[in-house]
């Protein structure tokens, strides 16, 4: 229950904790894809957000309108009713926090239970309506490259260190053909959080698959393991390479890096009224 404070319900850090260890219980299940539901809420979290316009102010993570069509039909956003639909029994349980707040909160206990880092986050968000949902279109497009991811995220207000490090996030989940159309996993331990999307970058020798889906890479030597267009432009391209080969080296760095970028990632034009940030304890602290 939210603690009442002055006749105001003000819900505390142990209420979100408690919203955090409920997520925590839902997200192992091993009748779903490789084990757990983590990959996939971390991936609402970040369409939830990632749809920011620094210029106009748009988008992000606040309104939680992808809950509505036609940003919900979008075709980057193909699969995430999952995640949703997952979510919503925490949100009856806990009916005071917003649907915004609920799926960045999600976001970051699936990647600390994934092993990843603490990811500081406050609450603040209140949902939207229909008319706040954004256009089509500023999600990245897995068949461009680096000119694209660059736009795609400067529009948000990241740099390309920053794009790398995020970028490190598939190291988790797959690709599914009826969602993306795109096919497998990016790493081989896909429900952990580790660097080993840069490592396997560098090391692997990647061909075109050949396949009658959209042009997606394959690792030569075990062909189980997948690279997006837009993940290879990342050791293509120079200014990309060098974090690549930063992250490759040392997995603390990383942690350290994707953490920033993804805590601000969550609240790119979120209105906050408070500075103060929740460090959630983790099930295994
Ligand atoms: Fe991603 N991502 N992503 N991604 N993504 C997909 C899956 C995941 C792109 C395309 C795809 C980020 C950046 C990019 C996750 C997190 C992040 C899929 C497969 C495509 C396609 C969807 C399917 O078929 O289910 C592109 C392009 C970019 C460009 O930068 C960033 C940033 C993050 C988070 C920080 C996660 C996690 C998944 C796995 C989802 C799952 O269901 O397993």
């Amino acid at each position: 229950q939210a603690s009442k404070t002055g006749g105001v319900l003000t819900p505390t850090k142990d209420d979100f904790q408690k919203v955090y260890n409920d997520v925590a219980e839902l997200l192992e299940n091993n009748d779903y894809d490789d084990g757990s539901y983590g990959p996939v809420v971390v991936r609402l979290g970040w369409h939830a957000s990632g749809t920011y316009d620094k210029d106009t102010k748009t988008g992000g993570s606040n309104g939680a309108t992808m809950r509505f069509a036609p940003e919900s039909e979008h075709g980057a956003n193909a699969g995430l009713k999952t995640a949703r639909d997952l979510l919503e029994g925490i949100k009856k349980k806990h009916p005071w926090i917003s649907y915004s707040d609920l799926w960045t909160l999600a976001a970051v206990a699936a990647i600390q239970e994934m092993g990843g880092p603490k990811i500081p986050w406050r609450p603040g968000r209140k949902d939207g309506d229909v008319s706040a949902c954004t256009p089509d279109g500023r999600l990245p497009d897995a068949t461009k490259e680096q000119k694209h991811l660059r736009a795609i995220f400067y529009r948000m207000g990241f740099n390309d260190q920053e794009i790398v490090a995020l970028s490190g996030a598939h190291a988790l989940g797959r690709c599914h053909t009826d969602r993306s159309g795109f096919d497998g996993p990016w790493t081989f331990s896909p429900t952990m959080l580790t660097n080993d999307y840069y490592k396997l970058l560098l090391e692997e020798k990647w061909a075109w698959k050949k396949w009658n889906g959209p042009k997606q890479f394959e690792d030569v030597s075990t062909k189980s393991l997948m690279m997006l267009p837009t993940d290879m432009a990342l050791v293509k391209d120079k200014e990309f390479r060098k974090h690549v080969e930063r992250y490759a080296k040392d997995n603390d760095l990383f942690f350290r890096e994707f953490a920033d970028a993804f805590g601000r990632l969550l609240e790119l034009g979120v209105p906050f009224e408070k500075e103060e940030k929740f460090v959630f304890k983790s099930t295994t602290d």
